[in-house]
């Protein structure tokens, strides 16, 4: 495979292919999984990710996509068989134009999530997809795994706020799709093929996405609930009482929040040790801060009255409230301090979900004695991070081997009982793979076989990751 090598080495320059010290690019974030690659390779323009694609389907070599490698289903390393090539989008990281009429940023695939919404900013707008990963995942990244984060409730997934891709097939070939149309039935939709897709259809190299007007005013609170019932009937008064202007409504457990706590005691978590849950909730409003304040505050008497609300503190200042979201975004990072645990992002009808956590949390208590729940997400989307952590002080490794297939079996059974999704915002790439065809219709997972087939028919986007074919 040298010559590949060398002939790679002429398509993007000799530094931009990389033979060694490659454990950044081949480990997954969580340390779950380690691959090898055959090189890593660093394109820096479109046409460069096209030849490359080609060249390595001349030679029958699959490459793997990666953005910012912080993905959670071990989607973005190669395989163990050091055959693959992984393809770093790390170097196209421009913001192409900014269009303030048409209300459009357009970026390079690569573009790191928070230098995306600093160029909105700067232009006096807003890019609302937010996630604890955002000063290291990519655009590319997002898209390819529709990712969601702490803004659904009011701006959508990644999808909602793409217009426009521009792709590189499995053949080679420049798909420029890079439009800025609100409306647009010409026929099939092509970008949203690719959304969610995880590189194995095809590879993001730039996008065209929504940017929206600042808010006039965003506050911040943060509310004990006494139950996950009580929590979904406050999220109720929020729609009821903030219409538009709720942009977040987050739920967290005890044990998730005592997990910050432990590791990251100078961030002061409010509240957690008095109650079974919290909820941290944002209303912007477009007219004034006196305005959000005032909507704020009746909808805290409100939940308060109702007693789904015990106790809350709004935030006073901008530093107070970006203070509030930093604990909820420690989660993931106080988890991983913890050690390893077996992770579930998934989505349930919210009407459902108190239920679910009660049912669920019974059955594994009666089959993993001493597992501690890490139960917390995007309650305004219905989409829990329903994690399982095993029990204080025991190795991981062994606890994994042991459990990890009859939790898993536990928690997706009852997702589906429940009628929800086992996968709402992370994708499937390896982790869930074999567990697709138990979940998903089997019409529906036909169907994504014949568009893998069709889009690539030689196999080499990615294989192995979302469907098998
Ligand atoms: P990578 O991890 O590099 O890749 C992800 C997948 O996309 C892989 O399958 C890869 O092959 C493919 N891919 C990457 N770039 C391209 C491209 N240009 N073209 C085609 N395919 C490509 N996710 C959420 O949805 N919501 C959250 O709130 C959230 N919070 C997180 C917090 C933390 C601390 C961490 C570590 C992760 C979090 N994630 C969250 C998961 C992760 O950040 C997202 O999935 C993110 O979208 C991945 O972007 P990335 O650039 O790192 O992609
Ligand atoms: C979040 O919402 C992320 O913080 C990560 O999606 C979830 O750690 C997790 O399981
Ligand atoms: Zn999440």
């Amino acid at each position: 495979m040298n010559f590949l090598i060398d002939e790679l080495r002429q398509l993007v320059g000799t530094s931009n292919v990389l033979t060694e010290d490659l454990d950044h690019y081949v480990t997954d974030w969580r340390k779950r999984a380690k691959g090898k690659a055959l090189c890593v390779v660093r394109p820096g323009s479109t046409a460069e990710v096209a030849a490359v694609v080609r060249t390595c389907g001349n030679a029958g070599v699959s490459i793997v996509p990666q953005g910012g490698n912080t993905g959670l289903v071990v989607g973005s390393i190669p395989d163990e068989s050091g055959t693959q090539v992984l393809l770093s989008l790390q170097r196209m990281n421009a913001v192409r134009a900014i269009d303030v009429q048409n209300l459009t940023i357009t970026v390079e695939a690569g573009c790191v999530l928070q230098n995306l919404q600093a160029a909105a900013e700067e232009a006096g707008f807003l890019f609302p997809l937010s996630l604890g990963s955002q000063g290291s995942c990519t655009i590319g990244g997002n898209l390819s795994t529709n990712a969601g984060g702490t803004q659904v409730v009011r701006y959508g997934n990644s999808r909602e706020l793409c217009l426009g891709l521009e792709v590189v097939t499995a053949e080679g070939e420049i798909l420029n799709g890079l439009v800025g149309l609100r409306k647009d039935n010409t026929g099939y939709d092509l970008r949203d093929v690719f959304i969610g897709a995880e590189g194995t259809l095809g590879i993001i190299t730039a996008a065209t996405m929504k940017l929206y007007p600042k808010p006039a005013a965003t506050l911040t609170a943060w509310a004990a609930v006494p139950s996950m019932a009580d929590a979904v009937a406050f999220l109720g008064l929020a729609h009821r009482h903030l219409g538009a202007g709720l942009t977040g409504f987050e739920v967290m457990n005890q044990f998730s929040l005592s997990l910050v706590d432990k590791h990251y005691p100078q961030l002061r978590v409010p509240l957690w040790k008095e109650t079974p849950w919290c909820v941290l909730l944002e209303n912007a409003d477009s007219e004034s801060e006196q305005h959000a304040r005032e909507r704020f505050e009746a909808l805290l008497e409100a939940g308060m009255e109702a007693s789904c609300v015990t106790d809350a503190v709004v935030a006073e200042s901008l530093a107070q409230a970006r203070n509030l979201w930093h604990i909820r975004e420690s989660i993931t990072l106080a988890q991983a301090e913890e050690g390893l645990n077996i992770k579930h992002d998934i989505s349930i009808p919210i009407s459902s979900i108190p239920e679910f956590v009660r049912v669920t949390d019974a059955e594994l208590a009666a089959n993993i004695p001493g597992a501690r729940f890490v139960d917390f997400g995007h309650l305004g989307d219905g989409n829990l991070h329903y994690n399982v952590q095993a029990p204080e002080g025991e190795d991981f490794r062994a606890f994994q081997d042991k459990y990890e297939d009859l939790i898993n079996d536990i928690v997706y059974r009852s997702v589906q009982r429940h009628g929800g999704s086992i996968s709402a915002e992370h994708g499937v790439g390896e982790l869930k793979v074999d567990r697709l065809p138990e979940h998903k219709d089997p019409v529906a997972l036909e169907l994504m076989r014949r568009m893998k087939r069709a889009f690539d028919p030689r196999n080499t986007l990615n294989p192995g990751r979302v469907v098998r074919v």
